[in-house]
């Protein structure tokens, strides 16, 4: 740290105007001490003035560092003080600094379901793209907002915890990124679940501009275009927030969700309609379903450690449009 360097020329510069001070003090007769005394007050007022901000700053610095360190130790010592405790505990250390502080005493019970579709499936339109999105499609692309599988679930459904993880619970963030492609002038995928600090690794699979263009409202907005095929670029969200949308500005089409949480429970439906919610500990936890054209669901539920407690959810019906 360079404080030390600031500090030394603080103290050379104090000295230095001390002594000059004295210099003049010294000639004055101990008979007008009380004088001396307001010119000693005067003097040191002056001294300050000649300090720079920048010198200024190190004394302010020196005497508060004495007590940053002290807190700093403390800190140190109670983050690294848990390592007697046993790694499969629920997470009752309490833990505010916790953003990477990996508490990760996953469990053992899991919270598993079905997303239902009710009704008859609405058919997709066909989406009308430009010359150079048809060359990149051999065949017709259709919109992904309802897509209901054959055997009468939902895709596309972002499940996860609300609610009832226990106080203080954080998680080790994963170093391994959800990919995001833009494929044939279409998202891919369309929907899915991130965690909060986890990389966002965004590709561009065509030979045309795309623009990526993320409507948060809780987490800091982002817009860029990726004009060649192969480019690659990497964000991250740095808050919970569900659902963010992604667009591009130059195809209308093109739309993507992201459920951002901080946590490792989420899932999105997929191909049978199915999730799981595995190593939660044992607790009541409000489990909410988000479609994008359906708005959310939630159900409370309660598993103990070693169970799987079952959620199905149910979408759809005559709002269904495409
Ligand atoms: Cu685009």
């Amino acid at each position: 740290m360079n404080v030390t360097p600031s500090a030394s020329i603080t103290q050379q510069s104090r000295a230095v105007a001390r002594s000059r001070a004295a210099d003049w003090f010294g000639i004055i007769p101990l008979s007008l001490f009380p004088f001396r005394t307001i010119l000693l007050f005067s003097a040191r007022k002056e001294i300050v003035k000649v300090l720079s901000r920048q010198q200024r700053f190190a004394m302010q610095f020196n005497r508060v560092l004495p007590y940053a360190a002290s807190l700093l130790l403390v800190t140190l010592m109670a983050c690294g003080g848990g390592d007697s405790g046993s790694s499969t505990d629920s997470g009752s250390e309490s833990s505010s600094a916790g953003q990477t502080a990996a508490t990760t005493a996953l469990g053992t019970a899991s919270v598993s379901g079905t997303v239902t579709y009710s009704g008859t499936a609405p058919e997709m339109s066909r989406v009308r793209l430009d010359k150079e999105c048809r060359d990149l499609n051999a065949e017709p692309v259709h919109a992904q907002t309802v897509l209901v599988n054959e055997n009468g679930t939902l895709q596309n459904v972002f499940v996860y915890v609300k609610e009832g993880l226990p106080d203080g619970y954080s998680f080790s963030t994963p170093g391994e990124a959800v990919v995001f492609d833009q494929s044939g002038c279409m998202y891919e995928p369309h929907v899915f679940g991130i965690q909060v600090g986890q990389p966002l690794k965004i590709l561009n699979s065509d030979p045309l501009l795309h623009n990526i263009h993320a409507l948060c409202e809780k987490n800091r907005p982002f817009n860029f275009g990726m004009p060649k095929q192969g480019d690659e670029r990497t964000r991250e969200f740095r808050v919970p927030e569900v659902m963010v949308k992604i667009k591009c500005d130059v195809h209308p089409w093109m739309s993507a969700y992201a459920g951002v949480v901080d946590h490792p429970f989420h899932s999105v439906t997929g191909g049978d309609g199915s999730f799981s919610l595995s190593s939660l500990p044992a607790g009541t936890y409000t489990i909410e379903a988000w479609h994008e054209e359906y708005g959310m669901s939630a159900q409370t539920v309660t598993v103990a450690d070693g169970e799987t407690a079952t959620v199905d959810f149910d979408f759809g019906g005559a709002a269904a449009t495409s």
